[in-house]
């Protein structure tokens, strides 16, 4: 079975398993139906296995705290509880990882309430890369009769903006795919402009894809303002202890396949847009300010903190 969670991780290296969100739900399925086919014999060869599991997961992406939250989550309730029969333990695991689906699903829902709100009708929205959260809220506003247009980057060089421009097409949204490049060029005509997020640190500042600080600079610069639109489960906690949070930095072929000989290439693909270009997370206790970010997520997920 644990070729099964090697494939999952392989799939979310590859990227094929792809934006904070799945990334976790993944994690989750694997980690439950890893637990379902165990053939540990003790609670301590139980606990020793699904170590193994976490640590195959979070070597796949090192930017992403969603995934180890929702490890830590599961596998605490395993360590906090007493049981050392095998069936039993198994149980804990597959109650753990539902209700951490079920906190992540409210907590989308919540987010989802909260953003169509904040739309105004006859609005235009850029957004970029793709972030489930974010299209997820987009199409609660349509549903709910809201008019708005939405311009979105490529997103280079992995083109997710293009997963973005096909989903709001679908909902029946007018959409415009622009190069990410041209996202101060059009600024002007932008009332607001949301992105996701794939970590929040202690201090309210968000890492998300490769381009977003730029795009936070420019709607700074053209006072339009900047909403980040992500679950607080996204909160790591180690950056309040010391860490930084690590940027995952991908191959050099995904940016150009067959590059002359010698070329330096780098492939950072997160960047750090400081609290202070965003107007407010759109989470799932409301609309907050990054500066009390830290103080919301311990009234909403203690556990978070461990
Ligand atoms: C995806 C990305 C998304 C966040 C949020 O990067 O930066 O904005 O993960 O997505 P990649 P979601 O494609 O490299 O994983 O809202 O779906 O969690």
């Amino acid at each position: 079975m644990i070729n099964a969670v090697r494939e999952t991780a392989e799939k979310i290296k590859r990227l094929e398993i792809r934006g904070a969100r799945n990334i976790a739900i993944a994690a989750m399925e694997a980690i439950d139906e890893y637990a379902r086919h165990t053939k540990a014999g003790s609670r301590e060869e139980f606990l020793k296995e699904l170590y193994l599991v976490k640590e195959m997961l979070f070597a796949t992406r090192e930017t992403e705290p969603l995934m180890r939250n929702a490890l830590r989550f599961v596998i605490s309730r395993v360590e906090e509880n007493g049981e050392k029969n095998m069936e039993e333990l198994v149980k804990v695991v597959h109650a753990a990882s539902k209700q951490f689906l079920s906190i992540l699903e409210e907590s989308r829902e919540r987010i989802a309430e909260f953003g169509s709100r904040r739309i105004r009708d006859g609005s235009v929205i850029l957004t970029h890369c793709h972030s489930s959260t974010v299209t997820y809220m987009l199409r609660r506003a349509k549903e709910k009769g809201k008019s708005f247009e939405v311009f979105c980057t490529e997103t280079r060089p992995f083109l997710q903006g293009r997963i973005t421009a096909r989903e709001l097409v679908e909902a029946g949204i007018r959409t415009t795919l622009i190069v990410d490049s041209a996202a101060r060029f059009f600024m002007n005509k932008i009332d607001m402009v949301v992105v996701g997020a794939d970590a929040i640190t202690s201090e309210g500042n968000v890492v998300n894809k490769i381009g977003t600080s730029m795009m936070a600079l420019a709607a700074k610069e053209a006072r339009t303002p900047f909403y980040v639109v992500s679950e607080l489960l996204k909160f790591d906690p180690a950056t309040m202890y010391g860490d930084y949070e690590k940027i995952e930095e991908r191959s050099p072929s995904e940016v150009w396949s067959k590059p002359p000989g010698n070329l330096l290439i780098r492939n950072p693909v997160f960047d750090v847009t400081r609290r202070d270009f965003i107007h407010g997370i759109i989470c799932e206790e409301g609309i907050v300010s990054p500066h009390l970010v830290t103080e919301i997520v311990r009234r909403r997920h203690p556990w978070i903190f461990g």
